[in-house]
């Protein structure tokens, strides 16, 4: 029987929390070896782990995969979470992909300098209740269906939820006008490894702080990242 999965990353959400969720809604469990220092992201480098000398990498079936996207195709087709044909696995990309960019932008929202950060806030704001939500919205509404494809669980379902709880953690009340995806959030949170996976104690990551955000730097670049205005102010000292 093989191992179970091993992910590489830092000890934070990042482009691997997808991958944890993915993984944990389908009941897999899973090992983590978390980057924790300059040296530990070498050593993967320099043992030729790395095909593009980049994290997420996943140890999965005597293979290690990277790219994110390729990662979670994997583990949505082994475990039966990719429609059951091409046209309902169109429609799963279609969907996955739109809910990718609106997490990338939640995603690299740390990394925002803090003088920008009020107007990124706005924008995504904006995004999520004018350009995201509606579509899944209306996709429930068309069909009536308890989940987006093929009247059962798939990846789509997995990354909506996901960031359906990102879209909370940014202002609940964008969450206000759209019932059906609030359901949805309910329904598929209530599933045992999904409920299993949001208890506290469980592989999931909290959002990032400062504190992480730092550490997660100096462990990809061994520099500490300093965030602060183009002046000496209260930074001088310690630059
Ligand atoms: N397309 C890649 C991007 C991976 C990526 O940018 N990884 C970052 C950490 S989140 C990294 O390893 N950066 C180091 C580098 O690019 O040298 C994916 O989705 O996996």
């Amino acid at each position: 029987m093989a191992g179970k999965p091993k992910l590489h990353y830092f000890n934070g959400r990042g482009r691997m929390e997808s991958i944890r969720w993915l993984l944990a809604s389908a009941g897999v469990e899973f090992e983590e070896k978390f980057i924790e220092t300059p040296e530990d992201l070498d050593k993967l480098k320099n043992d030729g782990s790395l095909m593009f000398q980049q994290v997420p990498m996943v140890e999965i079936d005597g293979m290690k995969m990277v790219q994110t996207r390729a990662i979670l195709n994997y583990i949505a087709t082994k475990y039966n979470l990719y429609g059951k044909d091409i046209k309902e696995r169109a429609l799963i990309d279609m969907y996955t992909e739109g809910m990718a960019d609106l997490n990338e932008m939640i995603l690299v929202l740390p990394l925002c300098p803090p003088d920008q950060k009020e107007a990124k806030i706005a924008q995504i704001k904006e995004k999520v209740t004018d350009r995201y939500l509606p579509v899944f919205e209306k996709v429930l509404k068309s069909h009536g269906q308890d989940y987006l494809v093929g009247n059962r669980l798939s990846r789509a379902d997995i990354h909506l939820v996901e960031l359906l709880y990102y879209v909370e953690e940014l202002d609940p009340s964008l969450m206000a006008n759209f019932p059906l995806l609030k359901a949805l959030k309910t329904r598929i949170s209530n599933l045992p490894p999904v409920k299993k996976f949001l208890q506290p104690g469980s592989q999931r990551k909290p959002p990032i702080s400062e504190e992480d955000l730092e550490k997660e730097s100096l462990s990809m670049t061994g520099k500490p990242k300093l965030h602060y205005f183009n002046g000496q102010g209260r930074m001088e000292s310690i630059r």
